[in-house]
């Protein structure tokens, strides 16, 4: 062969297999530019609109609805949720066990929407016993507490527009501080079975003081019940009764004579602010009292920690 003609043979395969190198260096960069082009996020980001495009071009999207409830995505499980209870009004159980905080999140707005307009408790009660959220299933079991429902506006003299005269505290009943008769409520059941009654019988109660109920040998936390019985002098001059709380371990719920009179409802930061109780209407003078204060307590110490009092105020 001639030299020259060799030469050119070998300076087009060098130029062919360049070319071809440029080439596959150039696919390669594409193939691997395309994989980091979409970022896992984006990935999530498309996929929720996928989602949502589904959603909103199916007039009953049932089944799609149904099959992302296991969706790896929390995002689109709690979008199901929703869905299903928005649309269908319906819950599934399994749904009430997902760790997602998204997903408890909307499963305890819908309970709620399901007590206000359904009177249905049966989303929040699941939730309450089986959800893996801790605050998500304290609201639950408040919710379908039967303390739940109770409330009482308390007006104090202080606050009183159509009383303008200066308040005088005129005397500070100091009510007692040992003897309490106490229970624990495990059960939530008292204000059903009206634990709050001036004849329901608590002989066989505990006695308990003023203090943490954990320091007299219930180390518990839950729902308990202190029934109080107190004497009153007789009537002076006065324009107001107010019961003085300065510390309840968390929350307080409050009767007086029978009647539900207040409560310090704002969770367990409660334990150390002070209340008062306009009870003015209900107090018996010159007679026998019955206070009854259904404590709710999360944590920690629970129970009626320091002394409570009556103020007079004229
Ligand atoms: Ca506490």
């Amino acid at each position: 062969m001639d030299k020259s003609v060799f030469w050119k043979i070998v300076m087009k395969c060098s130029l062919v297999s360049v070319l071809l190198a440029m080439l596959i260096a150039f696919c390669g960069c594409k193939t691997s530019d395309s994989s980091t082009a979409v970022t896992p996020t984006q990935r999530t980001v498309q996929k929720r609109a996928e989602f949502r495009r589904q959603l909103a071009a199916d007039p009953d999207p049932i089944n799609t609805i149904l099959e992302n409830l296991d969706n790896a995505d929390p995002v689109i499980r709690a979008r199901c949720a929703y869905e299903l209870y928005a649309r269908y009004s319906v819950f599934k159980v399994k749904t009430v066990f997902d760790t997602s905080e998204q997903v408890s999140e909307v499963l305890l707005a819908c309970g709620i929407d399901s007590q206000k307009n359904y009177q249905d408790n049966t989303l929040l009660q699941k939730l309450a016993e089986h959800c893996p959220n801790k605050k998500v299933r304290l609201i639950a079991k408040r919710k379908i507490s039967p303390a739940g429902k109770l409330f009482r506006e308390t007006l104090r003299l202080k606050d009183n527009k159509a009383f303008d005269h200066d308040i005088v505290k005129i005397a500070t009943i100091p009510l007692p501080t040992e003897g309490l008769s106490f229970s624990l409520d495990k059960e939530d059941e008292g204000v059903d079975a009206k634990w709050f009654e001036e004849t329901f019988a608590d002989e066989k109660w505990a006695s308990l003081k003023i203090g943490p109920w954990e320091r007299q040998g219930f180390d518990y936390n839950g729902i308990a019940w202190y029934r109080i019985r107190f004497d009153m002098p007789e009537k002076p001059d006065c324009n107001a009764v107010e019961l003085y709380c300065p510390s309840v371990d968390e929350c307080a719920w409050v009767w007086l004579n029978g009647v539900y009179v207040g409560q310090h409802d704002i969770g367990p930061s409660g334990w150390n602010k002070p209340f008062w109780i306009d009870v003015t209407a209900d107090i018996r003078w010159g007679a026998s009292n019955l206070l009854v204060i259904r404590v709710e307590d999360s944590a920690q110490a629970g129970g009626i920690l320091k002394p409570m009092a009556l103020e007079v105020l004229k």
